[in-house]
Parts: structure tokens; sequence; C-alpha cells
């Protein structure tokens, strides 16, 4: 074997043992919510993924085998989308975060882990589940009034609850509750119509309520199952193929052209490459299918996905899509109402389109299926935004400014325990064959904005959303670059300046 390809191998195996370490450990509801998470460490470097893996895999998945062109071709809506809606719906926006009186730490969806509630009593929600508000149609109005592409639904999470009609276990929304519609079907229709993409969250690994499903620790649950209750107890392999492995089929099979994603979540240690592989070959009768990096048993699937942050310089070489809460949940409770403003939600997604990611942003239903109001309100606020600004953002290439803004903290340790990097906040930049757009936060009290390392040469410049798109005047010298701007900024959350100059011919640097 090449050293490359040994080097290739090490960097693997490493990967999987951070994985692995850090399931080993136990996460707290809190760390699994993204905070510090199991997935912090991107499994693969962009050095290791300049070059595809070998297909060492029992299976070998589509990423092994496909051709650049082909995974472009692949990518493609999903690269030019940048932003979409995760929706985390189920039997936990009933306890809203209270259990027997107790308002439980923690995020929402991990009610029935965080609070060691026996699989009877959750189970018991389900008879009262009745989300008649739910409305797919609104749903998806509202992810497209957001300038959302995409929509990525829980069609089960760990608490093994089915959001959809499903045969092969009757503990589903269909089956086991008096509401008896399938809102997987309804918002799959709704989005056919509305013309967005929908991707299905399936929680594979961890399932709370089906005997055999694993369970990642909170609390004093002990190991090496970290189950609560006796009736968690089971074998993982049969868990698989008779819950997990059946209801992705299913989810793959009943819903016309639907999904365009598959959104794995949290593999354990029991996800063995033998055992991911039978989801692999499931998965590869769907060519078009893009998967995410969570699916466990060595594969890389198709995305990194950073929970809760925003990776310094993205993952270059690799697609990425960062996830993020609006407050400190992703399932519905009731007592969080710890909203980020719609300057931060914005900010995050120009940042993350600067360094060539997506954005999926969550909304947490209620138990009568109704997404809460402050996350309306921010959504349309977004929406609004990009409906001027969407070009900046929309199929755009990274900034070509290199490297963030930023300094190191003299005071303030990352958690490797070196100087954190502070990002400075004061623009982003995207690009286009023949355009580079400057998100400005910070208007210059100046009224020139100034740049430097400019590798384009500048035919034009005007604000987005000036209507009458005003020539505004510049200079260029070498890769450095003067624009004056009017005195007050058009937007105060980012007013995107439009320089018109084209990828060929650019500067060298001076
Ligand atoms: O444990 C889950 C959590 O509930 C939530 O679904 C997030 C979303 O990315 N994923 C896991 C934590 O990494």
């Amino acid at each position: 074997m090449s050293t490359r390809r040994l080097f290739l191998r090490q960097l693997g195996t490493a990967g999987a043992a951070a994985v692995v370490a850090s399931n080993a450990r136990g996460l707290s509801a809190p760390a699994a919510a993204g905070l510090a998470g199991w997935n912090e460490q991107p499994i693969q470097t962009a050095e290791a993924t300049s070059e595809p893996m070998p297909p060492e895999h029992p299976v070998a998945a589509i990423q092994d085998t496909e051709t650049p062109e082909q995974r472009d071709a692949r990518m493609a809506w999903w690269r030019e989308a940048r932003f979409g809606m995760f929706i985390h719906w189920g039997l936990y926006s009933i306890p809203a975060g209270t259990w027997n009186g107790k308002q439980i730490p923690g995020i929402g969806e991990w009610i029935m882990n965080t609070a060691s509630i026996p699989v009877a009593d959750y189970k018991a929600l389900a008879p009262k589940f009745n989300p008649t508000g739910f409305n797919a149609h609104d749903i998806v109005a509202l992810a497209k009034a957001a300038g959302m592409k995409y929509i990525v639904i829980t069609s089960k999470h760990h608490d093994g609850f089915a959001m959809y009609d499903s045969k092969a276990n009757d503990f589903n929304i269909v089956a086991a509750t008096p509401f008896n519609r399938d809102p997987i079907k309804e918002l799959a229709e709704e989005c056919r119509n509305q013309g967005i993409k929908l991707g299905f969250y399936h929680s594979q690994d961890q399932d709370w309520t089906a005997p055999g499903g694993a369970a990642l620790k909170t609390g004093d649950h002990q190991p090496p199952t970290y189950h609560w209750d006796k009736a968690q107890d089971g074998n993982f392999q049969q868990y698989l193929e008779t819950k997990a492995i059946p209801q992705l089929k299913e989810l793959l099979a009943n819903y016309g052209d639907y999904p365009a994603v598959i959104w794995f979540d949290t593999p354990t240690p029991d996800m063995t490459p033998q055992l991911a592989s039978q989801i692999v070959s499931v998965l590869n009768q769907y060519p078009k299918l893009i998967w995410n990096n969570r699916l466990g048993g060595g594969y890389k699937g198709d995305t990194e996905t950073p929970e809760q942050f925003i990776p310094a310089q993205g993952y270059p070489g690799r697609d990425w899509e960062s996830c993020m809460t609006m407050n400190d949940t992703w399932g519905y409770k009731s007592y969080d109402k710890n909203f980020k403003s719609t300057e931060t939600l914005l900010r995050n997604l120009i940042d993350i389109a600067s360094k060539g990611g997506n954005y999926l942003l969550n909304v947490g239903p209620d138990s009568h299926g109704v997404v809460p109001l402050e996350e309306v309100v921010r959504l349309r606020q977004m929406g609004k935004w990009l409906d001027v600004n969407g070009e900046a953002i929309y199929g755009t290439q990274p900034t070509l400014f290199g490297a963030e803004a930023g300094s190191f903290s003299d005071t303030e340790k990352d958690k490797d325990g070196k100087p954190k990097f502070i990002p400075a906040w004061d623009w982003r930049s995207t690009t286009k064959a023949d355009k580079v757009y400057i998100q400005i936060f910070k208007w210059p009290a100046s009224g020139t904005l100034h740049l430097d390392k400019m590798t384009r040469r500048v035919t034009g410049a005007y604000l987005l959303a000036d209507s009458a798109r005003k020539p505004l005047k510049f200079n260029q010298t070498g890769d450095s670059i003067d624009v004056q701007l009017p005195a007050k900024a058009l937007d105060p959350i980012a007013t995107v300046l439009v320089l018109n100059a084209s990828k060929v011919g650019a500067i060298p640097p001076s």
C-alpha cells in the first residue's frame, strides 16, 4: 500500500476513533445539541478528501464509485440552495420540556432520555397526540417565504416514534394516535406543489422505545447500553433489521420523488461497518439521494454536518451544512424563549455562504403542529432580506478574500486550549463567475469601503438594494480597491455591494 493510502487510512481510523471515544464517554443532552457534540471533528480533512477514498467498505457507497462529474450533477441543487429548514417535531412536543411538573434541562426532544421516562409512560403520549393545527401548505409556504430551498423533517427521532404511516412498526402517528394523518405525505405533496425539495431525518441508531435500539448516555444511565428501562434491552442488529432498515425502505419508497436527502444522526459504536453496509445497500438503489456523514460504520456520506457552529474556514473540498437552532432546543420547549435575533440568523447565513456551506435552520412545531410565532417572525424577516439580496447567496461560490478576517483573543481559549479566533464582523463576501458580492455589516464611517486582495478587475459597482442600480465610484490600484458608498446603509443587517468583476483576467496579488 502506498504511503499516501496508508496515511488516508490512518486518518479515517483516527476520525472514527474520535467518534467512538466521544460516544463511549457519553454525551449530555446539551452536548448532543451540538454544544460539544460528537461531530465537532470533521471525519476527513480537505487534504484527505482531495483524492477519493478507496472503496474499502463492505459495500461501496455511491461516493466511492461515482465520477467527480456525476457527483457535481447529484449535488447541484443542494449546492445552489444554501438555505434549508430543519423540522424537529414529534411526541416530545407534548411535554414540551416539562415532566411530572418539573422543568427538564437540555434539549426538548431528549426529554425521554434526560428524565429517564419509562418506555410505557412515553408511549402513553401517543394517544394524546392530535396536532390538528398542522398545515403542510402553511409550513411549506413559510419555508418558501423565508427563502429556504429545502426542508428536512424528523421522520423518526431517537424516541422511536415515526411521524408517518409505517407498516413496519405501529408506534407511529397514523396507527397510534387519534390524528390518523401522515404529515410526511402531506408535506411531500405540498413540497411538490410549491416546488421545494424534501428530505427525511431518520434516527437509524438511537431508538429508545424499540428493544435493542441504542442510547447515548445522559445522567446516571449505566454502560454498556445506557438504557434506563428493561424494555429497551435487546439486540442491536435485530433492531436494525426489524425496524430501522424496514422503515428506511418505506421512507425511500413511499413518497414519490422524495426524499431528496436522508439525514442520519448520532452513530454509535454499535453501527459497525458491516451493519452500516446493509443500510448502504438500500441507499444505493436511489442514485440521486444525498445523505450526510452521520450513518456510522466509517461511511463519510456526502456532507459534513457541523452542529450549532460555523467552521472558521468551512471544509474545503467537502460539501457541508451547519445545522442550528433559533433558541436552545430542536424539539419544542414551551419555556425556551432564548431566541437569536434576525440579525444573528441572517449574518450566520451570509457567513456560511461566504465559506461555501449551507444553513439548515431549525423550527420546532408545538403539539398542535404549529410553528412558534417567534420562529415565524424571524423566518419572514430573513425572507424579506433574501427577496432583495438572494442573488448574493444562492448558487454562489466562497469568498475570494482568503482566510476570515479577525484576530486571536488574548483572554478566551478555544476547545483545544489555544487562543480563540474571534472573527471580525465588518463584512463577508461571496462570488459568481462575473461578480463579487460584499455583504457589509458595519457601514464604514468614512463613507469609503477599502478592500485588499481584490484579485479581479472591477468594471462596475452598485448596491443590490438600490433598484436604480446607481453606479458607485471606485478606484482600483493593483489588487486594492476603494468604493465610495452612500452616507447610510440601505439595510441595517447587511447591505450588499455588487462588484462587476469577471473571473477571467484575475490580477496577480501585489
Ligand atoms: O441528538 C440529536 C439532537 O436531538 C438533534 O436531532 C441534533 C440535530 O443535528 N442531532 C443530534 C445531536 O447531534
